[in-house]
């Protein structure tokens, strides 16, 4: 297949780059390097020290002789983004290329329409692109589990059927964004279920949990490789940032009551199911929705894990409550469906095989690269934010 990676410089582009042309298909990326310009605005950086885009697919073809096409351009800019689809000729686009941080989304209101701008507006720009070059490829476009917020009631795969009034249909399943940045997800989800509906084009919005993880056998070839890994408060997942604060000596940081509950997946999952949609993909006019995670856990199990395996390697964590800088439902039901995927063939890793081995040794590896400043939550959705914590709680060993 010829597939075109949007944002391949990023986390799980590049990683899904190498994938995909190691297993042969012919592979485009796009990226501005928005993401590494954040990190100097915001005076931090990924933990893996990555080498630039172009050193990187020069490494990938000395290692495996393999080439990877580099399109160097902003995915708002029509002119360039539809010269490259009609140019490149995909069978997939994989769209990662967005500004992917709640908290970001949330420094004030030049943030806010930026990540908005980026995210909707390139998104519009790929959707036309296809209409008018690429009418017959598959768009996957990577969505988000926080799409849906917490509501009271189990979550579908993006559609449920629904009796009001005595009359019945098949509906999208409501969303509740928890901030700006996911909202610019569900504005997305709309275009791209209009311009199926209109334009006959093909979608898999994939709404995916939480990503944690470094390495893919791919980047193991050679530490040239390496796909970036951040831990900051604005760009680094809650997984990641515990593993690397358990390294540094760094408390935890727990916001509020820790019960919030998340859908979870390793990198390497990212990668399956990717691919996994690639090879089925929707009937022209569809817009199928995967929910793609492997397990949930409140963030407090998160931390309980990560001291628990943190001690297989000597370190000993403490977990910290902090108030939380976040306005989220601290405690609620939480019960998402995600079998669509597991129907295709994904064969999951589990958090506790992967944590020690592939998380944890690898951050031990880069320790003296973490900058301790970027760690302490800071960006508060609401006034009267405080980054002090208001507790350390000795949780009994479980
Ligand atoms: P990332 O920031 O590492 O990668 C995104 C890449 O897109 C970056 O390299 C960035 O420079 C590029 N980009 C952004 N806007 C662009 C534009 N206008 N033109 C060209 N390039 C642009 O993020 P990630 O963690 O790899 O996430 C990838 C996608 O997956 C995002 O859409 C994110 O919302 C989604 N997602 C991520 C996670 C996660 O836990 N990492 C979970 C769910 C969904
Ligand atoms: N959290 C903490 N401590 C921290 C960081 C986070 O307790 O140090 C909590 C948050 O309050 C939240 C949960 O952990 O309740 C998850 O936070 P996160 O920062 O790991 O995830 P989130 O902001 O939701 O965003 C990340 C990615 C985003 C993706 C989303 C998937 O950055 O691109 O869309 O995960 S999901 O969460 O399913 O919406």
């Amino acid at each position: 297949m010829r597939i075109l990676i949007l944002g391949g410089d990023g986390y799980l582009g590049w990683a899904t780059a190498m994938y995909f042309s190691q297993r042969g298909h012919a592979v485009g990326v796009v990226d501005n390097f928005t993401r590494r310009a954040m990190h100097i605005e915001r005076g931090t950086d990924s933990l893996t020290p990555i080498h630039s885009l172009h050193a990187r697919v020069a490494a990938w073809r000395e290692v495996t002789g393999r080439a990877i096409e580099m399109f160097i351009g902003d995915i708002q800019d029509w002119f360039f983004i539809s010269k490259v689809i009609a140019d490149f000729k995909p069978d997939a686009i994989v769209h990662y290329g967005e500004i992917p941080s709640a908290p970001y989304s949330m420094i004030d209101v030049h943030h806010a329409v930026r990540v908005h701008e980026n995210n909707v507006n390139g998104t519009l720009n790929v959707l036309w692109a296809m209409h008018q070059f690429a009418p017959d490829s598959h768009l996957i476009k990577l969505g988000t589990m926080g799409e849906y917020g917490t509501p009271n009631i189990d979550i579908p795969e993006g559609y449920f059927e629904i009796e009001y009034r005595g009359r019945k249909d098949v509906l999208p399943f409501p969303k509740q964004a928890g901030s700006f940045y996911h909202l610019t997800k569900v504005h997305d989800s709309n275009n791209i279920m209009f311009a199926c509906k209109i334009w006959g084009l093909r979608a898999t919005d994939l709404n995916q949990g939480v990503v944690y993880g470094i390495e893919t056998a791919e980047s193991n070839l050679d530490d040239r490789l390496l796909t970036r890994f951040d831990y900051d408060e604005s760009f680094g997942t809650a997984l990641n940032r515990f593993c690397v604060q358990a390294v540094a000596g760094i408390p935890l940081t727990l916001y509020g009551k820790g019960q919030q509950t998340r859908g979870y997946l390793n990198i390497l999952d990212t990668l399956q199911c990717v691919e996994l949609t690639a090879l089925h993909p929707p009937q022209p006019g569809q817009l199928r929705v995967f929910n793609q995670w492997v397990e949930h856990f409140s963030v407090l199990d998160l931390a309980l894990h990560v001291r628990k395996a943190a001690r297989q390697v000597g370190l000993d964590v403490r977990i910290a409550h902090y108030i939380n800088p976040r306005v989220e439902a601290e405690e609620h039901y939480y019960n998402p469906d995600h079998n669509e995927l597991y129907g295709l063939g994904l064969k999951p890793h589990l958090l506790d095989d992967t944590l020690v081995e592939q998380v944890l040794k690898r951050i031990i590896q880069y320790k003296d690269r973490i900058i301790q400043h970027s760690i302490i939550p800071r960006i508060y959705w609401q006034r009267g934010g405080t980054e002090d914590y208001v507790e350390i709680v000795e949780y009994e060993e479980q």
